[in-house]
């Protein structure tokens, strides 16, 4: 066995410095802001469609408490960014995840994106996860693995994240129900180690390694992103079916009354509505 995966074994995490490019990692970030930029334009809480960093937190701040939903809808867009998606199936990634032990990995839950301030958050469990183990939710393969990419550098002020070093071989934690998902109960007397990160940094760990978000202290945003992956050659897996806890359904009711009427579309689809008059 090579030192990498003896290391991973051991402590249930690999921390590889510089995994992803500059460039790549600020394109998902810069992405993400456009979707609340364009947003932020169109109410006016914002004139300059290029705001500096801290026009920009400031803007979001505004928006949070005039626009809830809105704001909510546009944390709900990041979450499909192209840029992200393509981050968490790049090759180096996928290869990496092969190297540590998941044969043949399928994605687990669609890629998230956080961006953690205590001004963007109406309760305390929406900006600082409580302690937990990814697979109580992932449910998933016994290998599985969550890859944890920091879009900013983060350090202890900023809500570095939190791991137990070596917990992946506890077995599942007890949890208990909490206004964010299940916390591990009794989490703060385990001994939690700060994470500090760079931008483009990936913080590979099992899924059943305990963690917990810091407590970011600044008035800046802490941004990251995170990818979870199942091995479908896992022989658990594979006996329990594929067992998948999550469900992914559209309302039945309309977002929109009465939208869109024909002439809506007609003003986008303008070439057909010329073609039907000739
Ligand atoms: O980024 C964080 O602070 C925590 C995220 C986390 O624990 C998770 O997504 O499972």
């Amino acid at each position: 066995m090579n030192s990498l995966l003896s290391q991973y074994h051991q402590d249930g995490f690999i921390h590889f410095k510089g995994f992803f490019c500059a460039d790549e990692v600020e394109q998902v970030r810069k992405d993400a802001k456009q979707v609340f930029i364009k947003q932020m334009l169109h109410q006016s809480i914002l004139s300059d469609a290029s705001p500096e960093e801290s026009q920009f937190e400031a803007a979001m701040t505004k928006y949070f408490r005039q626009d809830l939903p809105g704001f909510i809808n546009c944390g709900k867009t990041c979450q499909h960014l192209i840029s992200l998606h393509r981050m968490s199936l790049s090759e180096k990634l996928v290869q990496q995840l092969q190297a540590l032990g998941v044969e043949t990995p399928v994605i687990c839950t669609r890629p998230v994106i956080y961006f953690n301030s205590r001004h963007l958050a109406q309760a305390e469990v929406y900006y600082r996860t409580p302690p937990h183990q990814d697979w109580r939710s992932m449910q998933g393969s016994l290998n599985s693995m969550v890859v944890w990419v920091p879009l900013v550098d983060v350090n202890e002020p900023l809500g570095a994240l939190e791991i137990v070093p070596g917990s992946h071989v506890w077995g599942l934690l007890p949890s208990e129900q909490d206004e964010w998902y299940r916390k591990v109960s009794e989490g703060d007397h385990f001994n939690y180690q700060s994470v500090e990160v760079t931008a483009g940094d990936a913080l590979f760990f099992s899924s059943f390694l305990l963690h917990r978000s810091g407590n970011n202290i600044t008035d800046s945003i802490r941004w990251s992103c995170h990818f979870r992956y199942n091995d479908i050659s896992e022989e658990t897996f594979i006996a329990r079916r594929y067992a998948h806890p999550y469900v992914y359904k559209a309302q039945q009711e309309l977002i929109t009354e009465n939208f869109p009427t024909a002439e809506d579309l007609q003003r986008v689809f303008p070439a057909r509505v010329q073609a039907t008059a000739t």
